[in-house]
């Protein structure tokens, strides 16, 4: 049998969903040209009012918003409702200069909330569930949005957040966890603990993950399917959109459903910024139609995806987008050769040998530069025979070769022996002079 939250809204006809897009894309220009930094924006694009807006075709006159841009107007130059109003707010880590901040109105938290409901019904949580966050609590988005939505499907919400690995073990044996909320990265990681403390599955009663916040392959999402018994479900999000929530895959496993009565999604051609069709490839680029303390326009994302042509079984009829292949941000340039660390990991994780987690190293070798893939590769492995270890080595290398085109160096390391990470996790380490990124 098929479940839905809200029905009606979930499977609604193309023209009621671009009418209902309108509607409230005119509401959200009225409230943008609230904020200081909107009515700025906006004046200088001709837009004075939302008459201005008379079709979605007019979209185009809006111009993006970027990260900076959040930047630029922190704290207050994106709040459209008296301070009274605002109930929470989240702000982005900040690692990398300034953060950025989301405001949020109780109609905004209840709103974000029903996005949650709907993306975890549909891939069948229900009332009978036990849902275990793993994600962290507070400023970051994991723990509160996905918390909120579960207590609305009327879960059971074990919120015990990120990491304390043998605590969330001990849990989920206790309450007969069902369902966990976990980074990719960490579920992996959580399955060699398994191993090591002789956890019985058979002792659990999992049966689904969602797994988000960070990209991954579809191979990585087979083997924490495999390795955990489970069914595991890609969520996106990001903290400008309210966070979780944004999309999320159905039963289906067939790309991420964007709730768009909620978001006008676009992709976009990252150099020009043209508007790309279906199908094709680019930056996703995201205008909140809800959101009444943080109005957001246009913002691009960086993240790279393409929306599926064609509907879905599920009968939900908001578009899908593929997994997201990285963001503009992460490309890695290495001797003049374009790749994402995602096609590392991809091709690493299909690997039966290959163990739970891998890292990428980057560093100059006089003129060159040199990368290194480090893989764990699990302990049955470590038998002695040298040759066989020479040739699982020259077959990572080769697959790698085949796919990102250049000659890695390949290490092969012993379980638990590279570096664990219980939120995001940062796979690369781009050790090049000038080279800032630690992804
Ligand atoms: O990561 C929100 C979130 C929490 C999503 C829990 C899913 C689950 P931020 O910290 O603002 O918010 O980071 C957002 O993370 O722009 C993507 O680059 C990346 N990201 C999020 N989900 C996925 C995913 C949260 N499923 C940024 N696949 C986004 C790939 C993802 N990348």
């Amino acid at each position: 049998m098929l479940n839905y939250w809200n029905k009606e809204i979930e499977t609604i006809g193309e023209d009621s969903l671009a009418a209902l897009q309108l509607k409230l894309l005119k509401e959200t220009i009225k409230r943008a040209l609230e904020t200081s930094f909107y009515k700025v924006r906006l004046e200088k694009a001709g837009i004075t009012s939302c008459d201005d807006i008379r079709s979605l075709g007019d979209l185009n006159k809006i111009p993006f918003t970027t990260k900076d841009d959040l930047r630029e107007a922190y704290p207050r130059g994106l709040l459209s409702v008296p301070s009274k109003d605002v109930v929470r707010i989240h702000t982005s880590s900040g690692t990398t200069g300034t953060p950025t901040v989301i405001y949020h109105t109780k109609e905004d938290i209840d709103n974000w909330t029903e996005l949650v409901a709907r993306s975890i019904v549909a891939t069948g949580v229900t009332d009978e569930d036990v849902f275990q966050n793993m994600m962290s609590y507070g400023l970051f988005t994991g723990g509160l949005g996905l918390h909120y939505g579960a207590e609305r499907v009327g879960a059971t919400v074990i919120p015990i957040g990120g990491g304390n690995t043998k605590r969330q073990i001990q849990l989920m044996r206790d309450f007969k966890t069902t369902v966990i909320h976990i980074t990719p990265s960490y579920a992996l990681h959580i399955y060699s603990v398994f191993r090591k403390q002789g956890v019985e599955l058979l002792d659990l009663n999992l049966k689904k993950a969602f797994i988000g916040a960070e990209p991954h392959s579809e191979n990585t999402r087979r083997k924490i399917e495999e390795l955990l018994n489970i069914d595991a479900y890609n969520s996106y999000g990001l903290s400008e959109m309210n966070g979780p929530g944004v999309g999320f895959e159905c039963i289906h496993k067939c790309g991420m459903h964007i709730w768009e009565d909620s978001y006008i999604m676009e992709i976009i051609n990252p150099v020009n910024q043209e508007v790309l069709d279906d199908g094709e490839e680019g930056e996703i680029v995201f205008t909140t139609l809800r959101r009444n303390a943080t109005p957001i326009l246009r913002y691009r994302t960086r993240d790279l995806a393409f929306i599926h042509e064609g509907g879905c079984n599920c009968g939900r009829t908001h578009r899908r987008i593929s997994r997201i292949k990285g963001r503009t941000d992460d490309m890695l340039i290495v001797n003049g050769v374009n790749m994402f660390p995602s096609q590392i990991e991809e091709v690493v994780m299909q690997i039966p040998e290959v163990g739970t987690n891998y890292q990428i190293q980057l560093e100059k070798d006089g003129a060159l530069d040199k990368l290194t893939v480090k893989v764990e590769i699990y302990s049955k492995m470590f038998t002695g025979d040298i040759h066989e270890l020479d040739l699982l080595k020259a077959k990572i290398k080769e697959d790698l070769r085949a796919s990102i085109v250049i000659h890695p160096i390949v290490e092969l390391h012993e379980p638990g022996s590279l570096p664990v990470f219980e939120g995001k996790a940062k796979r690369v380490l781009d050790l090049r002079p000038n080279s800032y990124k630690e992804v």
